[in-house]
């Protein structure tokens, strides 16, 4: 089995400061954030921009900005969202792959999102897959449900994607698939044999999913992109304290844990 990826997604675009006060916002915060997750074992962190007011954004300048703060104190790998919030525009999704960062996330299709639609049209992956590939950017592969892992392989077998491929599993988004094993079981089973794949999953799936996945030979994400409960009605004190927990059962369960270096290797960066 390869050692083990651990990701922190740090901030996201949807979760406040009023449902978890350690939220990192400023490029700064995220800076430090990502050098404390470093530190407990994280080789890759998931960046959103955000405002100073905590509005997201896709600025290229904040993300630029967010590179600098995370390099400047950590080696880990910085993968920029493309996901963005609800309701921004492809094009303005787009904008901090131009910076060139090592990785940035695809979403493989459109899917509700609670209340709102997280709208990715297929011309849209297309153009994005495609503008990555012109930067040098290498996709992680958003599946929110089993429709888009069906359209990840088709756009595989037509070369529209680089292979191996690298998938997160995104388990739990109220509108997408659930957060249980059974889901990340039906996925995995139709992934192509040389892919590598994570699990996101949400809120109280997270550390459940997280764990099979150590055991399946998969890679992890935490944070409070996905989850800001340490566990039920405690909420987290910090990302990094997530990150340490999923390090602490890695290493139980004898599955070491991949420097930034390897991750780089082991994702074909
Ligand atoms: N904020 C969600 C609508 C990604 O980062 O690529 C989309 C998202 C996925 O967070
Ligand atoms: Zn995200």
């Amino acid at each position: 089995m390869d050692k083990l990826i651990i990701t922190a997604a740090l901030t996201g675009a949807e979760v406040t400061r009023a449902q978890q006060p350690a939220l990192p916002l400023t490029p700064r915060e995220i800076g430090i954030a990502a050098a404390e997750c470093a530190e407990a074992g994280a080789a890759m962190v998931h960046v959103h921009g955000r405002l100073a007011d905590g509005t997201p954004t896709q600025d290229r300048e904040v993300y630029r900005e967010i590179i600098a703060e995370v390099k400047a104190r950590s080696d880990v790998i910085v993968q920029v969202s493309t996901g963005g919030a609800v309701g921004m525009t492809a094009a303005e999704r787009l904008a901090p792959v131009t910076l060139k960062p090592e990785m940035a996330t695809l979403s493989m299709g459109s899917v509700n999102f609670g209340d709102d639609v997280f709208l990715n049209a297929p011309n849209d992956i297309t153009e994005f897959a495609r503008v990555m590939a012109e930067h040098g950017v290498r996709p992680e592969l958003e599946i929110f449900d089993s429709g888009m892992l069906s359209t990840a392989l088709r756009w595989l077998k037509k070369g529209l994607l680089p292979s191996p491929a690298h998938f997160d599993l995104v388990l739990g988004i109220p509108g997408g698939m659930a957060g249980t094993p059974e889901s990340l079981m039906f996925l995995r089973a139709q992934l192509p044999a040389d892919a590598t794949w994570t699990v996101a999953a949400i809120g109280a799936a997270q550390l459940p999913l997280n764990t099979l996945a150590i055991v399946l030979g998969g890679h992890v994400r935490v944070g409070f992109e996905d989850n800001v409960y340490y566990r039920k009605g405690e909420l987290a004190q910090s990302n990094a304290q997530m990150v340490a927990r999923v390090a602490r059962l890695a290493r139980e369960l004898e599955r070491p844990l991949a420097s930034p270096d390897e991750a780089r290797r082991l994702l074909r960066l």
